[in-house]
């Protein structure tokens, strides 16, 4: 299937497509709307903000405030905090989850339009919400909806496209080298295929974080995702290296992203990572964070090497790792560098292993607490329900304690338990749960 045809199916299949499109629309006859736009801080929600920020510019002439906060989900006080001082005729919340009380921003606007790609946790019905994901697993990115939108309206460009691009490598939606794409992202990355060849090239040179099968080889789109993705850590190298000077990463590389559009550089002229690095505005600053990145990702890739089989659940071996994050990433309460390494281990386990499925589970200790994040497990293990049952048995164990939470996807999840929860009695936990799935699947088997 064609882009544009999945892009006209949807609007006439999708419900929830279409209402965002009408809530959209019925801000046209505003003369300069004003619009804010939250989003999620990875690059995913960056992409997102930036395809969602120059359609409403672009279309409907309006004002965008884009907020890029530090936590997933969206409040209601958040909001209201935002507006004690301004106005807007529109809401709009990209990439942060799907949770019913996002009805309750109605309260507060007018209109309220989510788009979001991650699995419900109860559907808001009265704002206009498009969610393919919402109630089966349909792997994409919110800045391809976003882009979906945009097409739908005759505004998208090749810089959407290009924005739209970054958002599904950073969620892992596509791999370029290995030549695969999730489905629903699958007629977009083959038309940017087509236009953008030589983002898609595989080249011999170091292994990305992307590069979990062939760690000989890369691409460029995957180089240019992995100094951005290192940019949005920028604010954390601040805090060992005055020089860098980034409040916030997230928002340095939004606002680097949208004046490198700006100057309109030829797409198809980059190409090298340092000709699109050098094509930003904080061009300099991101190559120093990038240095940095890359010198900890060795120190870790090293820390990483000493993964144990615990276990066998169903086939898939069940790995554990003990390391410590890079020392900038101490204090980071989201999965900074670490989890990602890990990512890359799971290929090479599965061949020594020779289990067809493994699943790495890397226990953390930081600053603040235990970081746990789980990554594989092959679609038979699932790490979200892994790490939301783990992190209700602690809160069980330590009642009112705050700081102690867990979920996430199916082949990706965290949970952080913060302290003066003690240590042993997250591992303690974490292996009695281990232990009682295998259990329990090995009762099942026979
Ligand atoms: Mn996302």
């Amino acid at each position: 299937m064609l882009y544009s045809e999945q892009v006209w199916h949807l609007s006439r299949s999708d419900k929830g497509f279409a209402r965002v499109i009408d809530a959209l629309k019925s801000i046209e006859k505003i003369e300069r709307p004003r619009a804010l736009n939250y989003s999620h801080n990875d690059l995913d929600g960056i992409g997102s903000a930036i395809v969602a920020r120059r359609l409403l510019q672009r279309h409907f002439n309006a004002e965008v405030v884009t907020k890029l906060p530090p936590h997933f989900r969206l409040t209601v006080p958040e909001v209201q905090r935002a507006l004690e001082t301004e106005s807007f005729d529109l809401l709009l919340v990209t990439d942060k989850g799907t949770f019913d009380y996002y009805d309750d921003f109605l309260q507060l606007l007018p209109r309220v339009v989510i788009i979001d790609h991650h699995p419900h946790d109860g559907i808001p019905k009265r704002c206009a919400l498009f969610n393919p994901s919402a109630e089966r697993a349909v792997p994409s990115a919110a800045s391809l909806l976003c882009h979906m939108v945009s097409s739908k309206l005759g505004v998208a460009d090749e810089y959407d496209d290009f924005a739209a691009l970054l958002g599904c490598r950073g969620d892992f939606a596509f791999d370029p080298v290995q030549r695969i794409s999730a489905e629903f992202v699958g007629p977009f990355v083959s038309r940017m295929r087509e236009r953008l060849p030589h983002l898609f090239e595989s080249r011999l040179d170091r292994a990305t974080m992307f590069d979990l099968v062939d760690m000989e080889r890369t691409a460029l789109v995957n180089q240019v995702a992995e100094a951005l993705h290192a940019g949005c850590l920028a604010h954390m190298y601040s805090r060992v290296d005055e020089s860098i000077g980034v409040g916030y990463g997230p928002s340095f590389i939004f606002e680097n992203l949208l004046g490198f559009i700006e100057k309109r550089p030829r797409l198809e002229d980059l190409r090298a990572p340092h000709d699109f690095i050098d094509a930003m505005p904080g061009g300099e600053v991101l190559s120093g964070v990038f240095r940095h990145y890359k010198r900890d990702w060795e120190l870790l890739d090293k820390r990483a090497g000493s993964a144990v089989l615990l276990e066998e659940i169903g086939g898939v071996g069940i790995y554990l790792m003990f390391a410590k994050e890079a020392p900038a990433m101490q204090v980071a309460p989201f999965p900074a560098i670490l989890p990602y390494v890990a990512s890359t281990r799971l290929e090479s386990l599965k061949r020594e292993s020779g289990y067809p499925h493994v699943m790495v589970m890397v226990f953390c200790p930081k600053d603040r607490g235990v970081h746990i994040s789980m990554r594989g497990g092959g679609g038979l293990v699932n790490c979200g329900a892994m790490c939301s049952e783990l992190a209700g048995r602690l809160q069980a164990l330590y009642p009112g304690q705050e700081g102690i939470g867990g979920g996430g996807h199916d082949r990706a999840a965290e949970c952080v338990v913060d302290k003066p929860v003690p240590m042993y009695a997250v591992m303690q936990e974490l292996i009695a749960l281990v232990g009682e799935i295998a259990q329990r699947s090995k009762v099942l088997k026979v």
